[in-house]
């Protein structure tokens, strides 16, 4: 079901290119399509990267030195430079991983949701749009180094909105702990042990310290809400994520933890241990930059881009905030439906032109034990007025497809 879906679900998406295209006259040059689309759809049976997300992928918005992004991954860069320990850097790794980088290095099981074609891009059954940096953990620990950074872009199948998008940059930060850190200890067998012991202590404290210490050198705002919270990764023992509070919400800006013992087993690192973090480099522009939403970063506009210069922090000035267009759309879902499925439908159809993807209301009959949902979608350009005829020819495109690509029944 949710293969031959996807399939159709892609010959929609090319279908509606030149719709969605013409409505999104500053995207890339057309010449860059073609060639993104050989590489990254592949007509594979489990290949579900849309012409959108292909067309997404090489912008390298990471390595402009005058892109928020560019001018957050220096900054960040130069904190660790400054720091005793010397972090080798890299920005250059292909996208497209294996699922052994992906998940089976990183302990992530066949079951976890994250691996689901629901979630991940993939351009093969074994090849995939990397989902997050620490694809790349083990092979620099395998090659030696024993503490790095490494950014790039990453892709999901996520929600929409305006902290949310299928594509943004991540840097990813290891270091391994020498064994006089580790007081002599080189046997870390017993599990339990090693998690009570008091070194495990130290490297979860190194870390927090580490990243408090990156936060304050970023913003370098006594005022800036931050927490910690505990979390879990498959990859990480003990887990944290911090938030920052922004436009009257906390945002989630990292991930990080202890290395799992298996990850370091795995790498022949039995007798090392460290940590690692994941960083979400838009989430921690927006703050800094009071960029209000993750799609502003990829347009070409230059009335964003003349605002930001080289190894400059500066305030963003929205040049207009242009009304929003709402619509709702409410239909009866079969058994197989997915929510991503129709968040990535609603994605290939508007582009950037949705700036949320809302479930309003949920509701099962019960007699009949159907479910149906009602989304609204948010329709808003970050440069222009949208008119009423492109919205409605895009909503009704996305009724269209999703009653046909997703088998849902239209209320
Ligand atoms: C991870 O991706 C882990 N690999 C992080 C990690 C690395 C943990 C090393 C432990 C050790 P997570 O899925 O929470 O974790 O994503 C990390 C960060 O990416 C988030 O905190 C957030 O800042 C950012 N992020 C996640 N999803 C999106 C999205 N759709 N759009 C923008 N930013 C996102
Ligand atoms: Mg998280």
């Amino acid at each position: 079901m949710r293969r031959q879906g996807v399939v159709m679900l892609l010959a929609v998406a090319r279908a509606l290119r030149p719709v969605a295209r013409s409505t999104r006259p500053k995207l890339r040059p057309k010449s860059t399509v073609a060639e993104a689309e050989s590489r990254f759809i592949t007509g594979h049976p489990d290949c579900n990267v849309t012409p959108y997300i292909a067309n997404l992928v090489g912008r390298d918005l990471h390595k402009k030195s005058a892109h928020p992004l560019g001018i957050i991954k220096d900054r960040i860069e130069a904190y660790f430079e400054g720091l005793e320990t010397s972090y080798d850097v890299f920005d250059g790794e292909d996208p497209v991983v294996t699922t052994t980088q992906c998940f089976d290095d990183l302990n992530i099981p066949p079951e976890h949701p994250g691996r689901s074609k629901s979630d991940t891009y993939y351009l093969t059954d074994t090849e995939l749009l990397r989902t997050h940096t620490s694809a790349h953990q083990s092979q620099h620990l395998r090659q030696g180094h024993e503490a790095f950074l490494c950014t790039g872009d990453v892709y999901r199948r996520d929600e929409i909105d305006a902290s949310h998008f299928p594509a943004f940059h991540q840097m990813e930060g290891v270091k391994l702990f020498s064994e006089a850190e580790m007081n002599g200890r080189t046997d870390f067998s017993d599990k339990e042990a090693w998690l009570a012991s008091p070194e495990c202590d130290i490297v979860g404290k190194d870390l927090k310290a580490t990243l408090e210490g990156l936060i304050k050198y970023v913003f370098d705002d006594p005022d800036l809400q931050t927490r910690w919270r505990d979390d879990y990764f498959p990859f990480t023992e003990p887990s944290f994520e911090l938030d920052v509070f922004y436009q009257d919400e906390w945002l989630e800006v990292l991930g990080c933890g202890v290395i799992h013992a298996d990850v370091l087993d795995r790498c022949g690192l039995a007798s090392r241990r460290g940590w690692a973090f994941g960083l979400g480099l838009e989430r921690l522009a927006m703050v800094l930059f009071a960029i209000p939403d993750i799609r502003l970063f990829w347009t070409d506009d230059e009335r964003f881009h003349k605002q930001f210069k080289e190894g400059t922090v500066s305030t963003f000035k929205p040049y207009s905030k242009y009304p929003p267009v709402f619509k709702d759309i409410a239909f009866w879902c079969p058994e197989s439906y997915v929510e991503n499925d129709f968040n990535e439908l609603a994605r290939s159809i508007g582009g950037e032109l949705i700036e949320r993807v809302e479930n309003i209301d949920t509701f099962t009959n019960p007699k009949t034990g159907k479910t149906s949902n009602c989304y609204r979608i948010t329709y808003r350009s970050m440069d222009r007025s949208l008119t009423d005829v492109e919205i409605n020819a895009l909503q009704d495109s996305l009724r269209d497809e999703a009653a046909s690509a997703l088998s849902v029944e239209l209320r």
